[in-house]
């Protein structure tokens, strides 16, 4: 190990971000003493070290495959940038057969193809992709911990997952902002948000808004739906990313928007909270979910810490209570 977690966590915490390579390194490695290491991390970029929650704007990005999220991401990401914004990507690949290179498509300029970290001409961006690997639910949990430990570092911190329904409602507890992206004429979405299989989002984007009546139909559809859903905030935007690029500065302002209006501080401890939760069943079980004395008891035994407290430190609260009670 190069350099310890409490150094690269430090360094994110000072802006240093080019340190962002090797802490995503260090989260994803499975290893035991990474794992320690990366709790370290984590723990200088928590709110508690940090005096207040991380300043980047978590922007979770889901729709189904094809929608059009990776040409919108690479079409917003030049716009972020030309507002001097620094942009951490994270996509998480539905399965690990898939290399990146489809997913990253025209981002092979912006980015360095063979490591997927910093291109030299732009350090203010760093794009990488992991695989959603076994895990059920379609988000990584290094995906999570990336996220919120980049989000100390960079402006904007986007994650991007393909499908609706339970990878979204992950992506819902780790970032500020949910934008569902679907394109012209997908009845499924407009289905997933009535029966309620899909949360309603905090932004909806209708891609290929240059292909003219399907877009605005769907959004028009869009829209009386979510009215009908009783939701008169959420936006619905028609973009298109491929030229003539339209709606992109609508769609940035969109987002910052939803931002400015949010009780952040209690959506990221909702986050760390649920997080936690994630992370120890994951860890261990149903069985120690059981020697917590059940669901509620542990998520009483959460929403009882120092609000503070970032996700390793939650998820040792819960474990020195089942140590405490005999162990599971
Ligand atoms: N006409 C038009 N086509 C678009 C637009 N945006 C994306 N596309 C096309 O739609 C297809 C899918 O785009 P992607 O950006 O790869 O979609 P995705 O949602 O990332 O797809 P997955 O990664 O497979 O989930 C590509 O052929 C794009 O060129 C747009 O604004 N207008
Ligand atoms: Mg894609």
């Amino acid at each position: 190990m190069s350099e310890d977690g409490a150094a690269l966590g430090a360094r994110l915490r000072g802006r240093d971000l080019s340190a962002a390579p090797a802490a995503l390194n260090l989260l994803e490695s499975a290893t035991d003493d990474a794992r320690e290491q990366s709790a370290s991390l984590l723990r200088e970029v928590s709110p508690q070290a940090l005096g207040g929650e991380a300043p980047g704007h978590v922007i979770g990005i889901t729709g189904p495959p094809g929608a059009g999220k990776s040409t919108l991401l690479s079409a917003l990401l030049h716009a972020w940038r030309d507002r001097e914004l620094t942009v951490a990507m994270l996509a998480v690949d539905p399965s690990s057969r898939r290399s990146g290179g489809s997913l990253l498509g025209d981002r092979a300029r912006i980015i360095h193809p063979g490591t997927g970290e910093f291109d030299a001409a732009d350090r203010g961006v760093l794009i990488r992709s992991t695989a959603a690997g076994e895990r059920l639910g379609g988000l990584a949990w290094p995906t999570r911990a990336a996220a919120h430990a980049l989000a100390a570092a960079f402006d904007v911190v986007v994650i991007e997952t393909v499908g609706v329904g339970q990878a979204e409602t992950e992506i819902v507890d780790a970032a500020d902002t949910v934008a569902v992206i679907v394109q012209p004429g997908s009845g499924d979405a407009l289905q997933f948000l009535k029966s309620g299989i899909m949360e309603i989002p905090d932004v909806l984007v209708v891609t290929k808004a240059d292909l003219g009546l399907p877009a605005t139909r769907t959004r028009r559809d869009l829209s009386a739906s979510l009215r009908s859903l009783g939701s008169r905030v959420t936006p619905v935007l028609a973009v298109s990313s491929l030229p003539p690029v339209q709606g992109i500065d609508e769609l940035v302002a969109a987002l910052a928007q939803h931002r400015d209006g949010l009780d952040l501080a209690g959506r990221r401890l909702e986050a760390r909270r649920a997080g936690a939760l994630t992370d120890f069943i994951a860890e261990h079980g149903a069985r120690g979910l059981r020697a917590l004395g059940g669901r509620h008891a542990a998520v009483d035994l959460l929403a009882a810490q120092e609000p503070r407290l970032g996700v390793p430190a939650l998820v040792a609260v819960l474990e020195q209570r089942i140590e405490a009670s005999g162990g599971a």
